[in-house]
């Protein structure tokens, strides 16, 4: 995991220490370097914009810099770097096990809206916080409201009877929305703590589908509506990312695949350009393969 990005600041953090030995450095030292870093960045899933903002930026704090000793300077590059990493991370944290324990103490089920295009691993996704919800002794219902894909139906009810959790199918064709409807009915006449709704991969080009969506939301009034973004789809994830805030509004994301994701630019490109919080990561096909995102985790691996 994440070996591009690690590779990719490694090599800007060399080139820059053998060009310093007691002097300062100047523009001219580092303008090669940075464009090389940018070119990396990019090579590894990190969007256009935001490679050139994480470029200008670490110029900006290089230049004029004095370094007494060689060996400072590692420190000082790797600083820069990831003190850039995480203030793109720096966004409101929730913490999903508590939120659902305290709404459920209050008689509510606290419900949460996925959303992703084909094969981002929504339904594994719901299979996994369901698992772990379980392990937290915090019920769970699943609104199977994928009525759209052959299959899905009885995927998602063979993954429920695996994770303990209750399940609320519907016909083919039928009304997603009115399956979440009566899975949130099913979660306050039997006191289950969380509601959680599969909907259909779309493409996210897909206006009618994105229309269904806006209505699965208008009637089920989520507390979260989370994207889910496979890792593997590199800068696409962006777009993704984009459009469905833009067309039904997210609160947060769910990277999956970062297992098989040797790059590791998505979760930045991600957090930069939406602004919103990475709440999980998907680190394989197990359902204990959920973990929560940790910012200094994140970076530090990329440095360690
Ligand atoms: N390696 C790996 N595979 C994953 C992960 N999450 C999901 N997958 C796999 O990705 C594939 C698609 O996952 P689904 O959960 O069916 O995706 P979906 O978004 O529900 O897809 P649609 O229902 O078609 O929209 C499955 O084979 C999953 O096992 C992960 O974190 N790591
Ligand atoms: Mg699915």
């Amino acid at each position: 995991m994440l070996e591009g990005l690690r590779k990719a600041f490694q090599k800007v953090s060399n080139k820059i220490k053998e060009k310093v030995e007691y002097k300062e450095l100047g523009e001219e030292d580092i303008e090669d370097i940075i464009e090389d870093l940018k070119f990396d960045l990019i090579e590894n899933d990190v969007a256009y914009d935001v490679s050139e903002k994480i470029a200008e930026s670490v110029k900006s704090k290089l230049v004029g810099l004095k370094i007494k000793r060689r060996e400072d300077m590692e420190g000082v590059v790797k600083n820069t770097f990831s003190d850039l990493l995480k203030s793109i991370f720096d966004l409101e944290k929730v913490d999903l096990v508590e939120n659902i324990r305290e709404k459920c103490s209050r008689n509510g089920p606290f419900v949460i809206v996925f959303l992703g295009i084909n094969g981002a691993g929504k339904t594994t996704t719901i299979a996994k916080i369901a698992f772990m919800l379980k392990k937290n002794n915090l019920s769970s219902v699943i609104a199977a409201a994928d009525t759209f894909r052959a299959g899905a139906q009885e995927q998602i009810e063979k993954h429920a009877k695996n994770v303990g959790a209750y399940i609320i199918k519907g016909q083919y064709g039928a009304d997603p929305a009115s399956i979440a409807y009566d899975a949130i009915n099913f979660a306050k006449s039997r006191r289950v703590c969380a509601v959680l709704v599969d909907t259909a991969g779309r493409m996210h080009s897909d206006v009618d589908l994105m229309g269904e969506l806006r209505k699965i939301v208008r009637v089920t009034n989520p507390d979260l509506k989370i994207l889910v973004v496979d890792a593997l789809t590199g800068n696409d994830a962006v777009d993704q990312a984009r459009i469905f805030n833009d067309g039904v509004g997210i609160d947060g994301v769910i990277v999956t695949k970062l297992d098989a994701d040797v790059k590791g630019g998505v979760a930045i490109s991600v957090a930069s350009i939406v602004r919103k919080p990475i709440y999980y990561v998907g680190n394989g096909q197990r359902y204990e393969d959920l973990n929560l995102f940790d910012k200094e985790d994140y970076v530090n691996s990329i440095f360690s």
